[in-house]
Order: C-alpha cells, then sequence, then structure tokens
C-alpha cells in the first residue's frame, strides 16, 4: 500500500532546496495549500475524554468512593464497538461507556485520506504485532498491523465494501440452529448500516437492494486507474461474467468494481466518522472514553454463578488502574486478536494455558483463542508499460515532488480527487477454484475439497492495485508498476492467539498457520496461474512491458513449472488483515467460545461482538459483516433488557 514518507518529503525538499522554489512551482495559492494541508495534518479533536478519573474509579477501591455505574461496558471502540455504543444508547435507558485504548481515527489525516493509511503502519496509531514464523511459509514472521484508534481496523483498511456472500451467513444458521443468522434475516443489518450513494457512472447498480438510510456511506467515489478498468474487461475475457454489483441475486460471483466505504467528499467513512456523530456524542447516556486500555474483566461469584460486572483499565503499564462497573452487561469488542486476549487475561481461557502463565481460572473455556483464520494473499508485480504509476507517493526527484504537491492540491484543496483518493483495492473479482469455465479439467485434473459455504460462493478472490508494493506499502519498486493480487476466501489452515505472559501490556503470541493444509496453496496456485493469464489478456495487456523482463517482477512468471510458482507462493505470501473466528460463534459441544446471541458460556452478562465470532470466515471482506454483526447485537440487547 502507498507510503507516503512525509519527513522524507521534508528532507528532501530542504535537500533540494526548494522551498523557496516551491513558491515559483506552484505558484502562492499551491503553497498556502500546502500550509492548509500541515495545519490538517496535526488538527487535535477534544471530544472524547481521556481524563479516566472521570470515567472510572482508581483500584484497589478500599475506602474509595464506589466506582462508576453504567448499564452496559463496551471494550473496544473500533469496527463493531461504535456501531454497539451507538445504537444502545439511542435508548434513553441505556447508560453506556465505551472504553478504547487509542485516540481518535478521524482526527488524523492519514487514515481520512483513501491512499494513506498504509503511513499509519509504523505509528502508535496501530499495534506492532507480528506473527509466530510460518513454517508452510519458508518460516517468516508477519507484520499483522491492527489499528489503535477509534473506529478500529475500519479506520486503516482498505476500504472495500464486499460482505462475503449469502450463504456465509446460511452456514452460520444451520451451524447455530439460529434462523435469524440467514441471509434472509440477517441480510437486512447489512441494509441498516448502508447509506448506499448512487452514481452516474454506474447506472447498472440496482439501488433497491442496497441500504438508503444508514450511517455507512458506500459507494463510487474513490480514483479509479486504468489498470483497475483494463482488469475487469481482462477478467470478462477470460471467462469471469462481468457483474454490476456484487450484490445481485445470484450470488457474488464474478467481476466489477468494488464499492467502497468513502463518501462524496472522497473521505474515509469509519465506524467512528459514521457512528459517533455530534448527536450521538451530545447524548447524556454514552460516555467514551480515550487512551483507556481494558486489563481485565472483573467478575462476580455468587453461589457459583459467575457474572460480569465491571472493566478494570488504565492509561500505561505504569499509569494508575481505573475500574467502572456494569448494571446490565460486558461486551468485548476488541477485535480478533485482543478480544480473547482479555478473556484469558481476566480468567476465561483453556485453564492449563492461564495457569502457566499464574492467571487464576474464572472458568475454563478451552476455545478462546483457537481456530484463528485469516486470508492469505499473494501479489504479483508488474511493470507499468505507460510509466504512469504514482510512484511519486515516495519521492526522489524534484520532479517528484511536484507531483506529489501537485496530487495534495488536487485532494485537499481544489477536492477533486486525483491520485491521493484511491483505496488502491479499485477492481475485484470472486471466483471458484473448481469452475471448470477457469480451471478445465483437462489442465486441472486434481479435484480440491470445497471449503465454500455453498455453490454460489467464491473461494478465491482477484484484485488488482495501480501500484506494486512490499512490506505493507513501505517499499515500491524503481520502475513504474502495477499489481495484481489472488486470495484465498476459505482457508482450511487455522491457528491460534496465545499469551506471551500474565502482562496486559505484552502484546500476545499469534499464528494462523498459513499454507498449512496444502489445499489451500493448491487453490492459491490456482489463481496465480489465472492472474499470470489475466496479465497476459487484452485489454490488460495494452499496460503489460512486453520488453521488461527483470526477475523480481512477474513477466515471465507464467513460464514456471506448479513447482516453482508454489515455491513463490511460499516465498510471497501475506495477511490480507482479516483476521478472524478467535472467540467463535458455535455451539457449546462444538467448540463454540459464545452462544447465537454472542454470550460467552459459562458467564453471565458477558458477550463478544467483532471478528472473533465468526464462526467461520467469510469469502470476502470482513469489515461489512463487523458493523451488521454489532447492528443485529444492539437490537438483541436492547430488546432483552425490555424483556427484563
Ligand atoms: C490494513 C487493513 C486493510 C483491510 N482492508 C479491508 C477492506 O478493504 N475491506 C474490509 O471489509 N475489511 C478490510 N480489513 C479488515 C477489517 O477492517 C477488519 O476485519 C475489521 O475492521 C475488524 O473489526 P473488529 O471490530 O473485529 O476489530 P477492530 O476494528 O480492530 O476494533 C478493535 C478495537 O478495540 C480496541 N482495543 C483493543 N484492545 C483493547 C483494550 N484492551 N482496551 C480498549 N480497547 C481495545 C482497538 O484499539 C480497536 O479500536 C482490513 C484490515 C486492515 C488492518
Ligand atoms: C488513462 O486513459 C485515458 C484514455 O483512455 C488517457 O487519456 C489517460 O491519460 C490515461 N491515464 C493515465 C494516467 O495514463
Ligand atoms: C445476493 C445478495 O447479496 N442479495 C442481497 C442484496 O441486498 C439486499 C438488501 O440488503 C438483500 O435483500 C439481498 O438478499
Ligand atoms: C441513564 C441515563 O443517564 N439516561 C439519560 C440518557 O440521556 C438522555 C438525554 O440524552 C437523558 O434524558 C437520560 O436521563
Amino acid at each position: 500500500m502507498a507510503f507516503l514518507d512525509l519527513a522524507r518529503l521534508y528532507t528532501l525538499l530542504e535537500k533540494l532546496k526548494v522551498t523557496s522554489r516551491a513558491h515559483v512551482l506552484l505558484g502562492s495559492g499551491g503553497l498556502a495549500a500546502f500550509v492548509l494541508v500541515l495545519r490538517y495534518l496535526f488538527a487535535k479533536d477534544t471530544k472524547y475524554i481521556s481524563n479516566l478519573a472521570k470515567v472510572g474509579r482508581l483500584t484497589p477501591p478500599a475506602g474509595s468512593p464506589d466506582p462508576e455505574k453504567y448499564d452496559v461496558i463496551i471494550v473496544g471502540g473500533g469496527t463493531s464497538g461504535c456501531v454497539l455504543a451507538a445504537r444502545l444508547s439511542e435508548d434513553p435507558n441505556i447508560r453506556v461507556l465505551l472504553l478504547e485504548a487509542g485516540q481518535s481515527g478521524t482526527a488524523l489525516t492519514f487514515s481520512r485520506t483513501p491512499s494513506l493509511f498504509a503511513r499509519l503502519f509504523p505509528t502508535k496509531h496501530v499495534l506492532q504485532l507480528r506473527s509466530e514464523p510460518q513454517a508452510a511459509a519458508k518460516g517468516r514472521t508477519q507484520f499483522w498491523p491492527r489499528a489503535k484508534m477509534l473506529g478500529g481496523c475500519s479506520a486503516i483498511n482498505a476500504q472495500m465494501a464486499h460482505y462475503g456472500s449469502p450463504e456465509d451467513f446460511d452456514e452460520w444458521a444451520v451451524f447455530m440452529g439460529d434462523d435469524s443468522w440467514t441471509w434472509k434475516n440477517f441480510g437486512r443489518y447489512f441494509t441498516k448500516f448502508e447509506n448506499y450513494q448512487p452514481h452516474p457512472d454506474y447506472p447498472l447498480v440496482d439501488a433497491s437492494a442496497r441500504g438508503a438510510d444508514g450511517p455507512i456511506k458506500i459507494g463510487y467515489f474513490n480514483t479509479v486507474t486504468n489498470t483497475s478498468k483494463a482488469f475487469i474487461k481482462a477478467c470478462v475475457n477470460v471467462g469471469i461474467p462481468f457483474t454490476p454489483d456484487f450484490n445481485v441475486s445470484t450470488g457474488t460471483l464474478g467481476v466489477s468494481r468494488i464499492m467502497t466505504y468513502i463518501d462524496e467528499k472522497r473521505q474515509r467513512v469509519s465506524s467512528e466518522s459514521a457512528y459517533l456523530t455530534k448527536d450521538v456524542l451530545a447524548r447524556k447516556n454514552l460516555t467514551v472514553a480515550i487512551n483507556a486500555q481494558a486489563t481485565r474483566v472483573l467478575f462476580e461469584d455468587i453461589n457459583g454463578e459467575k457474572r460480569a460486572v465491571g472493566v478494570e483499565f488504565a492509561h500505561s503499564s505504569n499509569g494508575p488502574q481505573y475500574s467502572a462497573l456494569s448494571r446490565k452487561e460486558v461486551i468485548i469488542c476488541a477485535g480478533a486478536v485482543q478480544s480473547p486476549h482479555i478473556l484469558m487475561l481476566s480468567g476465561v481461557g483453556p485453564a492449563a494455558h492461564l495457569k502457566e502463565h499464574g492467571i487464576p481460572v474464572v472458568h475454563s473455556l478451552p476455545d478462546v483463542g483457537k481456530h484463528l483464520v485469516d486470508h492469505p494473499v499473494v501479489d504479483l508485480y508488474f511493470k507499468d508499460k505507460h510509466d504512469s504509476s504514482s510512484k511519486y507517493f515516495q519521492p526522489n526527484s524534484v520532479s517528484d515532488v511536484y507531483k506529489l504537491l501537485r496530487a495534495f492540491v488536487q485532494y485537499f484543496v481544489l477536492n477533486t480527487g486525483g491520485p491521493l483518493a484511491t483505496n488502491f483495492g479499485e477492481s475485484a473479482a470472486f471466483i471458484r477454484s473448481d469452475d471448470p469455465a477457469l480451471f478445465p479439467k483437462s489442465e486441472y485434473p486434481e479435484t480440491l475439497p470445497d471449503s465454500t459455504s455453498g455453490p454460489g460462493s467464491p473461494d478465491l478472490e482477484l484484485f488488482t492495485t495501480p501500484l506494486a508494493y512490499k512490506e505493507h506499502g513501505k517499499v515500491f519498486f524503481d520502475v513504474h508498476t502495477y499489481a495484481l493480487h489472488v486470495y484465498l476466501t476459505r482457508p482450511r489452515s487455522t491457528g491460534e492467539v496465545l499469551l506471551r505472559s500474565s502482562s496486559p501490556w505484552d502484546i500476545p503470541s499469534v499464528n494462523p498457520n498459513y499454507l498449512k493444509e496444502p489445499e489451500d496453496a493448491a487453490k492459491l496456485l490456482r489463481g496465480v496461474r489465472l492472474l499470470l493469464k489475466i496479465a497476459q489478456t487484452e485489454p490488460l495487456t495494452e499496460y503489460l512491458d512486453q520488453e521488461f523482463k527483470r526477475g523480481d517482477l512477474d513477466h515471465q512468471s507464467h513460464l514456471k513449472s506448479d513447482e516453482e510458482l508454489l515455491e513463490m507462493i511460499r516465498e510471497r505470501v501475506e495477511t490480507l488483515y482479516h483476521p478472524a473466528s478467535t472467540c467463535r460463534m458455535a455451539p457449546a459441544d462444538k467448540e463454540g467460545v459464545v452462544d447465537s446471541q454472542l454470550r460467552v458460556y459459562g458467564i453471565k452478562n458477558l458477550r463478544v461482538c467483532d471478528a472473533s465470532i465468526f464462526p467461520w470466515i467469510v469469502s470476502g471482506h470482513t469489515a461489512g459483516a463487523c458493523f451488521a454483526i454489532a447492528e443485529k447485537l444492539s437490537d438483541d440487547v436492547k430488546a432483552s433488557f425490555h424483556t427484563l
């Protein structure tokens, strides 16, 4: 992903002494604009409470006044957490405390600007997490950015709005024996959060199938590059059907532009920007605390019945410890890595593992942290014949600096979008690795196990980006590029989240076991083969520099054997940033952590609501389901309070 190195830009400006020359290059208007941008970059937000003494009481409480009491305490103001906070506090009788470890995401220009999110990866706003060495991927450890800010990963993601396929949720419903999760019933929560903004360039999208009144704006306001348009046509030319929208009655297979969580001002839509609006924050019964990291859930044990009664939290490891009490519920929304972490720190998890770290067991629940699954992605790199990419995002010359400033002016001053308004993942195709039209039996005789949720669902997604990158956007190539990517939507390989110590300030260990199951690599191989074919198909060939034969790009990769490509897959496989299923919703006798109302087994008044509850990972991008499950749980919780 793009990596705008501002520090480097300043150094360059200094070195080249263009600070004065920039005036000539841009005119005074442009320079004023640059200053405006800088001011915007350092803007501060004040709506949230960071003095924790105002939301809780010091622990230990000996002799001190009783902790503050709320009805519901939500741990984690991320993708799901902000939805719950806003929806539950709609009811004036519910007093809500939202605890968020980070700060505001909407206050960060790198989050608001669609193309600049990777710039946040090396900052304090992102948890610096690395996976365990991946045995089936050359023993590499992998960078796993997780947002630490309001909005959570919806404030740093690639903004691709696709939700998985209807059959994914039907599968959840059958598994749980609960009809409320079928697409027919649960599907309305996607419509509830959506506010589709029709776009004149996309008249074939059926707006009536999309929500119109929700807080999350979706549409086509991102910039689309020529290669992404050509990708769609090339996909059609290899036999992938065009679909005007991935929401069609026949399922989500096909190729199209992908909708984005970007509004008409070309700014990112996160759960914070959409749900924690001024009006919502003005509610007296909603308190949002920032820089408040939950360290432990507090329990009460009355005659063997355990219930969650509050949360302990702190600014930092050496800062004072506070606690707040909940009359009704604690809902953990800390994401697929930290939700199981908090449960384990609190004494809920695999008993032997907790004891190993000296944590007293409150309730033994063996599957907390288990079933960790993530979408593994493989990137292919191509040299752009027209040398038209935005590789000047990492400027290397005066002319690059000029182009970058021009892009800034275009985006921030003229409001015409341009290169900074790309979300990188502009077009996508959803396919099946057993589709005989794409993978004829004569060339692909092996029958691979079907891991999809149904015949209308994909196990591979292909997508394009207008620029090739390595190391999560930190490294660009020295030539103009574009990239093609494939990821496995339904991997069979799973792993786990484990404690490193009993300290809440130690990042847990994560191991997704990428490609542990050979069928996962075999399916990715089919995807890579197809992408290499697409790269050599009209009209994408118009962008392919056929003269370019350097081995670190993929112009010759179609000539490689299966063994060589498998080797490449193991060398290149990376996270698509979609970890899930570590507090799995499953029946109690089928390795469940939460029931179909997201209640933690064995403990009263404790729920989990985020990507960690997915029984199986959805066959698509994961943020949509996080919004939708939180919308659903809000209704369920409100209803349960009314029947008390
Ligand atoms: C780089 C990247 C690109 C992605 N691209 C896409 C995409 O294009 N489309 C898509 O649909 N999905 C995408 N995803 C995935 C998607 O964004 C995530 O699956 C989803 O946002 C996860 O939501 P969540 O509610 O489970 O957790 P999160 O959104 O991660 O929320 C967890 C929150 O809890 C807070 N927290 C954690 N621990 C504590 C604690 N102890 N106390 C208090 N607060 C705590 C965190 O700070 C965070 O705010 C991407 C993700 C990333 C990282
Ligand atoms: C994209 O294509 C159009 C014509 O189809 C052309 O005018 C334009 O210059 C191209 N853009 C880039 C960045 O190459
Ligand atoms: C196949 C599919 O995704 N169809 C859905 C499109 O969106 C509407 C509204 O959310 C749903 O009712 C359809 O089921
Ligand atoms: C319990 C509580 O504090 N309820 C308040 C929620 O907010 C509304 C107004 O926004 C008040 O009227 C309630 O008293």
